[in-house]
């Protein structure tokens, strides 16, 4: 299913650039946003509503509900192989770079030490009026924390420290991700639906500087026909079989 010619360049490879979405964590039972034909929708609301700038204006208690919901099923799972082969990838190429969507956590779980979040964390809240970040990482499932938390050095309210729909990537993170796309000879785009800009575009950024770029994902995707080619399949099975 992997053509050789496909591993002996990746193994080759000097400078790596990974793009991951939502199906790179599907293996772990995250549920995906799009793909399947459906898109998630929350208390009868689509989750680019849900997940909007407006809506923390609107209705901060609802969005704190909805993160809230998801962060529990996170706690109970785990990386899997996708996350895992990706960690080791990191100590085995010389420069390897990884940019999520994902805001679950998990491939730092797995080991990767440098992650760029594009979308921040769900395990962090940030104060809507001084900026200051606390982590959510010790509320225990059992007990109903504060909602919106407040903020231990202004005490204004704290909302998720996502980016949502409507608002900017951090641009240090997104700078990275770029420079990193830029200069790669080898760029896979693993597990997602390739719709959101900016992160889309990094895969566009790495084909315009000449890399070689790999999709993994069991259906076609807004950019498969950008890249050399796809390799039909769940992240968990194909990555591990570069045996890098
Ligand atoms: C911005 C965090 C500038 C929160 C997320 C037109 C109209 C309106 C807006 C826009 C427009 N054009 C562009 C925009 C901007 C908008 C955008 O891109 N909209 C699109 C959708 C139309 N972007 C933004 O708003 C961004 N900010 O542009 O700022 C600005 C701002 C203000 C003023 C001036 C300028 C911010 C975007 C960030 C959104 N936040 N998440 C949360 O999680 O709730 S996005 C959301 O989608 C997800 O969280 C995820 O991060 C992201 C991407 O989804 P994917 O990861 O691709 O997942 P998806 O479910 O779609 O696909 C899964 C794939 O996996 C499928 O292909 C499936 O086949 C595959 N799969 C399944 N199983 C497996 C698998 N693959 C491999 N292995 C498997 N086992
Ligand atoms: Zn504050």
């Amino acid at each position: 299913m992997i053509r050789e010619s496909t591993v002996e360049r990746v193994r080759s490879a000097k400078n790596v650039f990974a793009l991951t979405g939502a199906g790179v964590s599907a293996e772990s039972g995250v549920p995906t946003f799009r793909g399947g034909g459906g898109a998630t929708v929350w208390k009868g609301m689509p989750f680019d509503v849900i997940s909007s700038a407006q809506m923390v204006e609107r209705d901060l208690a609802a969005v704190w509900e909805w993160f809230d919901y998801r962060r529990g099923v996170l706690r109970e799972l785990k990386p899997n192989a996708a996350h895992t082969t990706l960690a080791e990838w990191e100590e085995k190429f010389n420069d390897f770079t990884l940019a999520t969507q994902n805001i679950d956590g998990l491939h730092a779980a797995a080991g990767l030490k440098d992650v760029l979040e594009l979308h921040g964390t769900i395990w962090q809240a940030r104060c809507l009026a001084c900026d200051r970040s606390k982590s959510l990482r010790d509320e225990r499932g059992g007990e109903q924390p504060q909602r919106p938390p407040v903020c231990g050095t202004c005490g204004g309210e704290m909302r998720p420290d996502v980016v949502l729909f409507g608002e900017m990537l951090p641009a240090n993170v997104l700078e990275r991700a770029a420079e990193a796309a830029e200069r790669c000879d080898v760029c896979f785009v693993i597990g997602t639906s390739g719709v959101v800009y900016p992160a889309a575009g990094l895969a566009e950024i790495a084909k315009r500087a000449g890399a070689y770029v790999i999709e993994i994902n069991p259906e076609r995707t807004a950019l498969s026909d950008l890249c050399d080619e796809t390799i039909k399949g769940q992240a968990g099975e194909i990555l591990p079989r570069f045996q890098i």
